[in-house]
């Protein structure tokens, strides 16, 4: 498939991704197809109007044939779920090739990709390896999952250039050729498995990161990840081993810096002066003694233990969202600091019958109570943690929608 012979191009869902896609392909002079399941309504007129102006066709309330005929390729938003029978019905009955937004963008740039994935840390990593070779070198790009599409930058790109790139199983599903210089695999709990029919299937699209790399790449890998012994035989690439027994970003971001020869000593540098990220661990105020920590980013259990092992004080826990299917039994061990669990959320029924044999819990219709209740349930030196350990999308747009709503009616306690 060569792109200077595809002239129409559908993308499919217009999220970050899709927005950014856009105008990526309008500037590729080609003739661009939207199709979103919304409802035209929830987009502003004027966003629509301006890509109108530049011959921009839309489909909004769903996917049709119909529409999607026009093309000659399908790129497709990470959140499509190429499982739900009417996008593999539209697909296969069209017989067009279809491809995910980084493998799209990969045709596109000749940079050397740093490829971060993992279940959790993977935003702190990327963001530190980033700027820890933003040290050495004046030409790193910072982008994927953590919120910046690929799309958006990738044709300022020059082949001498560094991207670290975050990426998700959903954007890894839909590689071909992407080939990453430095592909990292962080750790893999389970996640995402109402997307996935099980954890397998969850890590065969994880570890496609490593699927097109030759010897001369690198696959930077988590010594204590379970299978590795099964996991290194796959590999083609140089391996390199990191230890989560230290701090496991951190750990793995001197790895991955050493492999461009950047010394320690600056790694510690950047690492002294970070400060976190907005929404994971993020220490939001401190009111009568009691300390609020957002910690919204915490979308699965295994988030959440590492926010519980990390806080030594006593701490009125707010959680609950949309279940993934995933067991959250891996929590109960550590709820000895715990002494209360505020639940919200669609989830908030199934998690009570969890944890009220280990725990007090109760529910709550809005984030908004939970925080009121929790602060005047909470004692000096205290800690109120909101580490949902679900997605958001039950009553929220996203993780940082969840957690700006947070952090507002925390500084209206007072
Ligand atoms: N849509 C359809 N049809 C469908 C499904 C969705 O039209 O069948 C539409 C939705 O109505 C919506 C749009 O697609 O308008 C949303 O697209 P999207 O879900 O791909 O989301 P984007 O806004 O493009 O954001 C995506 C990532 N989201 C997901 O993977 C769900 C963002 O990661 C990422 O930051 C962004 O691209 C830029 O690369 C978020 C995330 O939750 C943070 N990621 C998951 C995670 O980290 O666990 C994987």
């Amino acid at each position: 498939m060569q792109i200077e012979n595809i002239k129409k191009i559908a993308i499919l869902g217009w999220g970050k991704t899709g927005i950014a896609l856009t105008n990526l392909v309008l500037s590729l002079k080609k003739k661009v197809y939207i199709s979103e399941k919304r409802e035209r309504k929830e987009f502003p007129s004027f966003i629509i109007d301006k890509f109108k102006d530049k011959e921009v066709e839309f489909e909004f309330g769903g996917h049709s044939e119909k529409f999607l005929k026009h093309a000659q390729l399908i790129i497709l938003s990470p959140g499509i779920n190429l499982k739900d029978v009417s996008i593999t019905r539209i697909v296969q009955n069209l017989n067009l090739p279809y491809l995910g937004e980084i493998e799209f963008c990969y045709w596109l740039t000749k940079a050397k990709f740093i490829a971060i994935t993992g279940t959790n840390g993977k935003t702190t990593t990327t963001f530190l390896a980033y700027r820890v070779l933003k040290e050495k070198r004046k030409r790193v790009f910072l982008g994927g999952n953590i919120g910046i599409p690929l799309s958006c930058f990738v044709l300022k790109t020059k082949p001498k250039d560094l991207i670290v790139l975050e990426i998700s199983s959903f954007q890894l599903e839909t590689i071909i050729k992407f080939r990453p210089f430095v592909a990292t695999l962080l750790n893999l709990e389970q996640d995402h498995l109402d997307r996935y029919s099980d954890f397998r299937q969850y890590i065969e699209a994880k570890l496609n990161i490593f699927k097109n790399q030759r010897e001369v790449d690198y696959a930077v890998l988590n010594r204590n990840i379970n299978f590795l012994k099964e996991l290194e035989k796959t590999i083609k690439a140089k391996k390199i081993y990191f230890s989560s027994s230290y701090n496991e970003n951190l750990s793995c971001v001197y790895r991955i810096t050493s492999i461009f020869g950047v010394p320690r000593l600056i790694c510690e540098k950047v690492f002294s002066q970070f400060k976190g990220l907005p929404h994971r661990l993020e220490l939001v105020k401190e009111i009568k003694g009691i300390k609020f920590i957002n910690d919204s980013k915490a979308t699965n259990p295994h988030s959440t233990i590492w926010a519980l092992k990390n806080i030594k004080q006593p701490l009125i826990l707010i959680a609950g969202g949309k279940d993934k299917g995933v067991d959250f039994s891996a929590i109960i061990p550590y709820l000895k600091k715990v002494k209360k669990i505020n639940l919200i959320g669609e989830s908030a029924h199934k998690l009570k019958k969890i944890f009220s044999p280990y725990v007090y819990t109760e529910i709550f219709y809005s984030l908004k109570e939970a925080v009121i209740n929790s602060f005047k349930e909470a004692s000096k030196n205290d800690v109120v943690l909101f580490s949902p350990m679900c997605a958001s999308f039950d009553m929220f747009s996203n993780y940082r929608e969840r957690g700006e709503e947070f952090k507002k009616t925390v500084r209206s306690l007072c």
